[in-house]
């Protein structure tokens, strides 16, 4: 059966405080070279992001975030870059869909009906990521009895209200949200059967990239070290079919998705 490669999707955080890139590209002039660099290194579309959803993050009002976002955004979609716009603030998803954005990356998978109005409204692609809890405490204590079926069973629902809300089937994504609200095992578990969540019909993006997950199994407290876990973690995903795959390290992500996506179509 011929399989198509999946999307690579660059991680730009215009934020001081990301995880891992917290402060790099906080300029808007250093964020834009970034943007640029990355599609050079072969990502198909750039996620900014103006607020960090680690656990315990500072939250940040709209107008700070579309100070952050918004002359990154122009610059890159005037370059002909595909964006994302990773908020879930219908203000701030509306000013960057007007300045060029096409996508509206939802870590809260549109609780707030009003971005869903504002999906509808531009018919732009909606990516539904689920999250256990608020980023703040979404780590406490996590729990589900069946982590798949409760993910996959969540994802159904928003996606099908979405769509009687207005929007169309063909724009919908789907993400299980690695690391919000989940433990080790939970994440392990919803990584190893994510062709159950790609059985669900709706293109899936996966976000593992130097996550915390990798440092438990590794004991690797740096983020910036855990490149070879993140990459064994994108081609385990990329192999249970999802079709979008979030990275930092876009240059080695794009080689590894390569060789992979060459040994799978053989
Ligand atoms: N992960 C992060 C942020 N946004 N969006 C989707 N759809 N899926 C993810 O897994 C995801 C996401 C967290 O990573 P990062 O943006 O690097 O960190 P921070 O939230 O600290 O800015």
């Amino acid at each position: 059966m011929s399989r198509s490669k999946p999307f690579l999707m660059g991680v730009l955080n215009v934020t001081p405080d990301s995880f891992s890139d917290g402060g790099q590209y906080f300029s808007s002039d250093a964020a834009i070279a970034r943007g640029l660099q990355m599609v050079q290194e072969g990502a198909d579309l750039i996620d900014v992001g103006g607020e960090s959803t680690r656990p315990g993050a500072a939250e940040v009002s709209a107008d700070e975030e579309l100070q952050r976002v918004l002359p990154v955004i122009v610059a890159l979609s005037k370059a002909g870059i595909k964006v994302s716009i990773d908020t879930y603030k219908p203000l701030v998803a509306e000013a960057a869909l007007k300045v060029g954005a096409q996508i509206v990356n939802d870590v809260t998978g549109l609780r707030n009906p009003e971005m869903t109005e504002i999906c509808v409204r531009s018919q732009c692609t909606v990516c539904i990521m689920h999250m256990q809890g608020e980023p703040r405490t979404m780590q406490l204590n996590p729990e589900y009895n069946d982590v798949v079926g409760e993910v996959s069973a969540y994802l159904v629902d928003r996606a099908e209200r979405a769509i009687e809300l207005g929007v169309a089937r063909d724009r919908i994504w789907i993400d299980p949200g690695i690391g919000f609200g989940k433990s080790l095992e939970h994440n392990l578990l919803l990584l190893n059967h994510l062709d159950q969540i790609v059985a669900i019909g709706f293109p899936v993006l996966v976000g593992v990239s130097r996550k915390s997950f990798i440092g438990k199994i590794t004991a690797i407290g740096d983020p910036h070290d855990r490149l070879p876990g993140t990459l064994a973690a994108q081609v385990i995903a990329q192999e249970k079919g999802v079709r979008i795959v979030r990275a930092h390290d876009v240059k080695e992500a794009s080689q590894a998705i390569d060789v992979a996506h060459a040994i799978l179509s053989a």
